[in-house]
C-alpha cells in the first residue's frame, strides 16, 4: 500500500522517495487526507516512538522532519482551495527557543486552506514578535505552536505583551502544540485551543465568521 510506503521512506528519511511516493498518490487521485495521515503523520509517529524510546536520534529525526516537510509541500496547493479570497489574516509562528515547525507547518496549510493569508513568522518566536507581526500585517489571529514543555510558557508571554501594548481585544490567540491543552489556555487567558491543525483552521475560520 502507497501510505505505508510513504510511511518508510519519511521513517527513513529518504526526502526524494517521499516527495515521488506523495506525487505518485496524488497523481493516482487518492485522498490528500489519507496522504496526510496515514502516510505522513504515522510515519512521524512512528519516528516519535523510536525517539523516545532511544531507537532513533536527533539526526535521524531531523532527516525524517525534512523528509515530512517535502512531502506536506507537495499536498499544499490541493489543500487550499483555488482562488478563495482571504478571509482573515493570521500570524503564526512557533514560540521562542523551540525550533519545532512541522505542526506549526500543518497548521498554516490547514488555515489557508480555510481561505486565510498566514503570515508566517517562523520558528523561535518571541512574544514581541507575534503581537508586533501582528499589528504590523493587520491580523486578528495570532497562532502560537508549541513543542516542549520548557517552552510553552512564551505563550502566557503573548497574551501578557497583547495586553500591554494595548490590543489585546482586537486579536483572537490560538495555541496549540503537544505539549498544551484547554485548562493551560484558560490559565494564560488565550482564546483558542485545539488538539490538531485541522480543527485550529475550523476554530480560526469561526471566528471570522458572523
Ligand atoms: Co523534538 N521533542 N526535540 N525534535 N521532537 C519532541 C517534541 C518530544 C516529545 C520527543 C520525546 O521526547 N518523545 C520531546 C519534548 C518533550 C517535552 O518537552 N515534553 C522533544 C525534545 C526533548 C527535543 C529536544 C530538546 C531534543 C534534544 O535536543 N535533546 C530538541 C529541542 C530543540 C528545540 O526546539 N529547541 C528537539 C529537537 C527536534 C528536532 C530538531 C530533531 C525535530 C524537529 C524538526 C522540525 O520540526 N523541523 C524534532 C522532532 C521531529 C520531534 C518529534 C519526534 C516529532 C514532532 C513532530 O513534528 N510531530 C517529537 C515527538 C513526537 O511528537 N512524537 C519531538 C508531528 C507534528 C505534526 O505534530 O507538532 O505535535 P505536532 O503538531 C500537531 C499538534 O500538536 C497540533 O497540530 C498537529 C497535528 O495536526 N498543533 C497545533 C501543533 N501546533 C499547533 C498550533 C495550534 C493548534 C494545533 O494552534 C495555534
Amino acid at each position: 500500500m502507497i501510505f505505508d510506503d510513504i510511511s518508510l521512506a519519511l521513517q527513513k528519511g529518504r526526502k526524494k522517495d517521499v516527495e515521488a511516493l506523495v506525487q505518485q498518490a496524488i497523481d493516482e487521485k487518492l485522498s490528500v487526507k489519507d496522504i496526510l495521515n496515514k502516510g505522513l503523520l504515522a510515519g512521524m509517529d512512528i519516528v516519535g516512538e523510536k525517539f523516545k524510546n532511544n531507537e532513533l536520534y536527533v539526526p535521524d529525526v531531523l532527516v525524517a522532519a525534512r523528509a515530512m516537510n517535502a512531502g506536506t509541500s507537495l499536498i499544499k496547493p490541493l489543500l487550499a482551495e483555488a482562488g478563495v479570497e482571504s478571509i482573515g489574516k493570521v500570524v503564526i509562528g512557533t514560540v521562542l527557543g523551540d525550533l519545532h515547525d512541522i505542526g506549526k507547518n500543518l497548521v498554516k496549510m490547514m488555515m489557508e486552506g480555510k481561505g486565510f493569508e498566514v503570515i508566517d513568522l517562523g520558528v523561535n518566536v518571541s512574544a514581541e514578535q507575534f503581537v508586533q507581526g501582528a499589528i504590523d500585517n493587520n491580523a486578528g489571529i495570532i497562532a502560537c505552536s508549541a513543542l516542549l514543555t520548557t517552552t510553552m510558557g512564551e505563550m502566557a508571554n503573548v497574551v501578557k505583551v497583547a495586553t500591554e501594548k494595548g490590543v489585546r481585544d482586537k486579536l483572537t490567540i490560538m495555541v496549540g502544540g503537544a505539549p498544551v491543552n484547554e485548562s493551560y489556555k484558560k490559565s494564560i487567558g488565550a482564546d483558542i485551543y485545539t488538539p490538531d491543525a485541522a480543527s485550529a483552521a475550523e476554530q480560526a475560520a469561526k471566528t471570522v465568521k458572523h
